[in-house]
């Protein structure tokens, strides 16, 4: 199965400026520590390869904006991997966080989506996520081709260093054949989620919620709401809520919760009744044929069934949907939203 994945991978990469994985393959195998940078949806990217890294690679891994990166005086040591991951290859803020990270003896991974771009040719191996052109500014395709590799690769690590079960892996890798079909599935929330998006156009804020590999999700579909449609959105962990967001919900908060069937799911249902006793209107995204959240939840979305660490490629199509109807109806240009850039190269 592995030589499968590395197969399709290398396939294609090889003909273009970036080095194999396979090449990488022992760097990752001996890596104490992996750094992540990278900006906006890729930074979320980001933030699921965190998850799913240290999940199955077990190994120690920090996620950082290269906005913020660039300008201190970070630890890097010589051995350390720096995944450097962008839709479009030409942020200057991550390519100045590549070119501080390998002034210090850092190899530099990148995951780009635009081949032959200045961060491709500035890292010293990678994976080309090729979802083609990001029509619009703000990315959506990129993030599930940026997860996929990414989900990939943190397979690659595992099995480099023996820390997954073969069984496991061969669960992942069965799964991963079934996700292009599912998010054809998914997409087919289109009309439901337009219906949704009717009553909540003009709401002047939402709050994001979701645990585990979801919390990255969160995070996305509020920074999706803000980019195109202009609403003010928090992405939050659920369980950062009763930390402070919680005095925000009232009866005028939607609460979009991604509560799909995973080790967090009793957990997230008690999340939401905390909310409901608010009186917040909750937008849940859960499994197909959830039989509690629909009695407690105003609306209910319902995407396919998966592994729970892919759950993020079909939970943000959703999201992503919501933002772009309400963008829509709100009379927003969602292809060139306002000061935005395609590439932020300054
Ligand atoms: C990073 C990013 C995008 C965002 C917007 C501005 O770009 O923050 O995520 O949607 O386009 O730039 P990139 O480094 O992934 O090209």
């Amino acid at each position: 199965i592995l030589d499968s994945m590395r197969g399709r991978l290398v396939a294609e990469n090889s003909h273009l400026v970036m080095a194999s994985v396979i090449e990488f393959e022992n760097k990752f195998k001996n890596a104490d520590r992996i750094l992540i940078v990278a900006c906006g949806t890729s930074w979320h990217a980001g933030l699921v390869a965190e998850y799913l890294i240290e999940e199955f690679a077990r190994v120690p891994v920090e996620v950082e904006y290269a906005s913020e990166f660039r300008y201190r005086n970070p630890i890097i040591k010589e051995g350390d991997i720096v995944i450097a991951i962008s839709q479009s290859g030409e942020t200057a803020d991550t390519l100045a966080a590549i070119e501080l990270a390998k002034s210090k003896g850092a190899m530099i991974f990148g995951v780009c989506n635009v081949v032959g771009s200045s961060i491709a040719r500035a890292t010293d191996a990678g994976a080309y996520t090729h979802a083609g052109p990001e029509i619009g500014v703000a990315s959506t395709k990129a993030f599930t081709a940026q997860v996929t590799v990414l989900t990939l690769l943190a397979m690659m690590i595992a099995e480099k260093r023996g820390t997954i079960e073969t069984s496991t892996l061969r669960q992942l890798m069965l799964e991963m054949e079934q996700i292009p079909t599912k998010v054809e599935k998914a997409l087919q929330l289109d009309t439901e989620i337009k219906v949704i998006s009717e009553i909540f156009k003009d709401a002047a804020n939402f709050l994001y919620l979701g645990r585990g590999f979801n919390f990255p999700v969160a995070l996305e579909g509020a920074l999706k709401l803000k980019e195109i449609s202009y609403i003010h959105a928090e992405g939050y962990p659920a369980a950062e809520m009763k930390h402070g967001p919680i005095a925000l919900i009232d009866a005028n908060m939607p609460v979009v919760v991604i509560a799909t069937k995973d080790s967090s799911y009793e957990k997230i249902v008690s999340n939401i009744q905390e909310v409901k006793a608010r009186k917040g209107r909750i937008i849940a995204i859960v499994t197909e044929g959830d039989a509690v959240i629909p009695d407690m939840a105003e609306f209910v979305i319902e995407v396919p069934d998966t592994h729970e660490a892919l759950t993020p490629l079909l939970s943000v199509i959703p999201l992503q949907l919501l933002s772009y109807h309400i963008a829509v109806m709100r009379g927003c240009n969602v292809d060139q939203p306002r000061n935005l850039a395609k590439s932020v190269t300054v």
